[in-house]
């Protein structure tokens, strides 16, 4: 049979547009494919939710490729290891307390757990702003990032959400814009985003979990933008706060949802 150049393309059109249509609405939307939004991204679809991330690079992983300062491993605590484990990633033990793994296999291992459990991942996509009414963010106003890096003057697109995971890393890309356009106060002790402090390994992996949590009606904070939002420390190439909190936003969304539906 020989190959067709117009079925090739339409297929490609037809498959992205159906799918992309199908996740215009959806239970929860993460913004940012690094480890805490793929993470947070694999339990959700796990437990039934539909789930889409949306991720401005082409390729998901955000800061775990790179391991620290471009070696690419990294190390997590024991908590972090078991995190690991559900996905099957391979792991040393350092010294005690210490394990470490391979950066590539744990960003594509997580990143195909969440695909298989049935989260959408939409590459190439940047999220500009959101979707306010009642004080409440319902949804996310995105583009593609090419159209956002050339600067080129094209109408962005909207999708709804009933809730929304920020997972931007350090730059807090998404509270940034709430704080900047919205009349939102957010559940911080100042009620802005306070910054995040420098390297403090220790505290900054424990505060990332406790930091994990909803920050404004609908928007939870997870990961390094965690600690940014209520000014904890950076923790560097450290991993274990990046999953655990990734579960545990995605435990909230679950147990809240369940609450509203009993
Ligand atoms: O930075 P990132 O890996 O966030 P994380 O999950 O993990 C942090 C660690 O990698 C590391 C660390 C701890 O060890 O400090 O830095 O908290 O991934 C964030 C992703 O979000 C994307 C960005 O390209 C990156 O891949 N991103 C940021 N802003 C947007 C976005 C946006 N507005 N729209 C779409 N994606």
């Amino acid at each position: 049979m020989a190959l067709n150049e117009l079925i090739i393309t339409r297929a490609i059109i037809d498959r992205f547009s159906q799918k992309f249509l199908e996740y215009t609405e959806v239970d929860t939307a993460i913004v940012g494919g690094g480890p805490s939004g793929l993470v947070a991204a694999y339990f959700l679809a796990k437990a039934g939710k539909k789930v889409a991330l949306f991720e401005r690079k082409l390729s998901i992983g955000g800061g775990m490729w790179g391991g620290g300062m471009m070696f690419n491993e990294i190390v997590v605590q024991k908590e972090g290891k078991e995190i690991l484990d559900i996905f099957d990633i391979n792991t040393r033990e350092y010294q005690p307390g210490y394990f470490t793994a391979d950066a590539v296999e744990s960003i594509t291992t997580i990143c195909s757990y969440a695909t298989k459990a049935g989260a959408k991942i939409f590459n190439c996509m940047s999220v500009e702003d959101v979707v306010i009414r009642e004080n409440r963010v319902i949804g996310l106003v995105i583009t593609w990032s090419p159209v956002e890096m050339a600067g080129l003057h094209v109408d962005p697109l909207t999708i709804m959400a009933s809730n929304v995971v920020e997972a931007t890393g350090h730059a807090t890309e998404l509270l940034h814009v709430i704080e900047r356009k919205a009349d939102i106060k957010l559940n911080t002790e100042t009620g802005r985003i306070m910054g995040e402090r420098s390297m403090w390994a220790e505290k900054a992996e424990k505060l990332t979990i406790e930091n994990t949590r909803e920050i404004c009606p609908g928007v939870y904070v997870a990961g390094m933008s965690a600690n940014a939002a209520f000014g904890g420390p950076r923790m560097g190439p450290i991993f274990g706060g990046m999953l655990l909190s990734g579960k545990k936003v995605a435990e909230l969304i679950i147990a809240k949802n369940n609450d509203k539906s009993a």
